[in-house]
C-alpha cells in the first residue's frame, strides 16, 4: 500500500532528491567543474584526443564557461573503430573491470570499458532512473533486456540492485517461460525493449494469463525508437504505465536519460553526468533548446572512457521547462529514430518510426510490422509488411481491402507510396530483443 501512495505523491521518490532537484544554475556550475576534469584527463592521457585537440588549436585550459565546449572536436563512432579496441581508453587497462560492445553491421565492433568507479556511478545513475520510471525499493524486477555484450542486461541488473530491488535476470527469448515466471513470482517491473515486451504480451495472452491482473505496475522500456501509439498498445495489454529510458553504450548504456511516471513527456538527461547539445546535423551548428537536431554528448565523469562531443546520430530536442515531477534535469524528447535510419523513397524522407505511427492502432491489425526495402530501376521501393489482428482474420479480399486502407494512410499521412502486404497473425517474425524493422534487399539485388 505505502508503495503506491508513493507513486501518487505529488513528490514522487527519488532516489537522489537532492541532486535530481539541483537548481539549474548550480547543476551548470557542477558540469564546468565536472568537463574541465574530463578534458584534462582526455587531453593528458588519451593521444587520439590530445592529436584531436591540437588539430583543432584547441586545449582543456581554453574552457571558460559551458558554451566553450564549441570550440572542441566531435567525437564520432568511427573514432571508436579506428581505435580499436582499447586505444580510447583513458585509464591502464588493468584498471578497466569490465567490457561491454556492440555488434554494428559492418566491420569492427565498437568496444566499451569501465573502471570500478565507473560501474559504481552507472548502478546509481540506472537506480535513479528505475526510480524515476516508478519502480520502488522491494520491487520484482523482471529483466528480459539481452545479458552479455549488449549493455542493456547487465545495466538493468545492476541499478535494480542498487535500488533495493528483487531482480529476475531472464535476459531475452524463451517468451512462455518468462511469462510463467512473471506471473508466479509476481513482478511489478518489467525491464524490456518494447517490441519485446510485445511479444510478451502477446505470448501471455496465447496462454490464457492476464497481465493485467497481475501486481505489474511499470514497463522500463527502451533500446529502440517507439511510438505512441505503441505506448498505448503496451500499457492497455498489460494494465502498466510505459516508459520509456534512454542510453547508449558509448556514452555508458541504459540509463542516460528516463521519462518520469509523472509526466511521460521527455525523459530526464542527468546532467550532473552528462553535458547534452543539439546540433544541425549538416552544418554542425549548435541548434537552441526546443529546436530539433543530432544529440551530441560529453560525458562529466566517466573514468574509463571519457566522450567528449559524442554524436549520437539520435535525432530529438531538449526541452528545459520544468517538469510536473520537480526534477530540474533538462528533458530529451522522445528520440523518433538516427539519421542514418532514414530511408530516402521516391524522395520522401522516412523514418522506421512514422510508420510505425501510422500502423499502431490502425482498426483490424497487430502492431508487427517490417518495412522492406527493394531497388525498382534507379529507384528506392518499400513494403511495409504488417499483420492482421487474430479477431480480423477474413477472406484473401479482406486482407487486400485492408492493404489498400493502409496504403492510402501512408501516403496522405507521410508523402510516400509504398506497396502493403498484409500478412496473417503470427507471420511478421517476433522480436526478443531489438526489433529488426528494416529488411534491405537492394545491396543482394546488385
Ligand atoms: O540500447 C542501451 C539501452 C539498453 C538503452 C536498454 C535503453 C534500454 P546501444 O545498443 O549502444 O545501447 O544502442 C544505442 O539505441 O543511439 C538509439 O539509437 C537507440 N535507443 C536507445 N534507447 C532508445 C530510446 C542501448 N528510448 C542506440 N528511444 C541509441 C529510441 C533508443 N532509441
Amino acid at each position: 500500500m505505502s508503495q503506491q501512495r508513493a507513486v501518487r505523491d505529488d513528490r514522487p521518490f527519488m532516489f537522489e532528491p537532492e541532486v535530481e532537484t539541483t537548481p539549474r544554475d548550480a547543476l551548470s556550475a557542477l558540469q564546468l567543474a565536472r568537463l574541465r576534469r574530463t578534458l584534462g584527463q582526455a587531453y593528458a592521457n588519451v593521444p587520439h584526443y590530445r592529436r584531436k585537440f591540437e588539430a583543432a588549436g584547441v586545449s582543456p585550459d581554453d574552457l571558460h564557461s559551458l558554451a566553450d565546449i564549441r570550440r572542441f572536436p566531435f567525437t564520432m563512432k568511427t573514432d571508436l573503430r579506428d581505435n580499436y579496441p582499447f586505444g580510447l581508453f583513458a585509464v591502464p587497462r588493468e584498471q578497466v573491470v569490465r567490457l561491454h560492445a556492440s555488434s554494428g553491421t559492418t566491420g569492427k565492433p565498437t568496444v566499451v570499458g569501465y573502471t570500478r568507479g565507473d560501474l559504481d556511478r552507472w548502478a546509481d545513475l540506472m537506480a535513479r532512473s528505475l526510480a524515476c520510471i516508478g519502480a520502488m525499493p522491494g520491487d520484482i524486477v523482471h529483466n528480459a533486456y539481452g545479458y552479455g555484450l549488449f549493455t542493456g542486461g547487465l545495466g538493468a541488473h545492476a541499478g535494480a540492485e542498487r535500488l533495493g530491488c528483487t531482480v529476475v535476470p531472464m535476459s531475452g527469448g524463451g517468451t512462455e517461460r518468462q511469462v510463467a515466471l512473471m506471473r508466479d513470482f509476481g513482478a511489478q517491473v518489467l525491464c524490456a525493449t518494447p517490441s519485446y515486451a510485445l511479444n510478451i504480451a502477446e505470448v501471455a495472452e496465447g496462454m490464457g494469463v492476464d497481465l493485467r491482473g497481475s501486481p505489474l505496475r511499470c514497463g522500463v522500456f527502451g533500446a529502440e525508437p517507439w511510438s505512441e501509439g505503441m505506448r498505448h498498445d503496451l500499457e492497455q495489454r498489460l494494465g502498466i504505465k510505459a516508459v520509456d529510458i534512454y542510453g547508449l553504450s558509448e556514452i555508458m548504456g541504459p540509463g542516460v536519460a528516463c521519462e518520469c511516471h509523472v509526466a511521460q513527456n521527455g525523459l530526464h538527461g542527468w546532467e550532473d553526468h552528462f553535458l547534452f547539445e543539439i546540433v544541425d546535423p549538416e552544418t554542425l551548428e549548435p541548434l537552441r533548446f526546443g529546436e530539433a537536431g543530432e544529440l551530441v554528448i560529453t560525458t562529466l565523469t566517466k573514468d574509463a572512457l571519457p566522450m567528449i562531443r559524442y554524436r549520437t546520430r539520435d535525432i530529438t530536442r531538449l526541452d528545459d521547462t520544468p517538469c510536473a515531477c520537480g526534477r530540474t534535469h533538462v528533458r530529451i524528447m522522445r528520440v523518433t529514430g538516427r539519421d542514418d535510419d532514414m530511408m530516402i523513397i521516391r524522395g520522401v524522407n522516412v523514418y522506421p518510426s512514422q510508420v510505425e505511427a501510422v500502423l499502431v492502432g490502425f482498426p483490424g491489425l497487430s502492431p508487427h510490422y517490417q518495412i522492406v526495402l527493394r531497388r525498382e530501376g534507379a529507384l528506392d521501393a518499400m513494403t511495409v509488411e504488417v499483420e492482421l489482428a487474430p479477431e480480423a482474420a477474413g477472406p484473401e479480399s479482406a486482407r487486400a481491402r485492408k492493404a489498400t486502407e493502409v496504403r492510402h494512410h501512408i501516403k496522405s499521412l507521410i508523402g510516400v507510396t509504398c506497396t502493403v502486404e498484409v500478412k496473417g497473425p503470427g507471420e511478421v517474425p517476433r522480436s526478443q530483443g531489438k526489433a529488426v524493422r528494416v529488411r534491405d534487399l537492394r545491396k543482394q539485388a546488385g
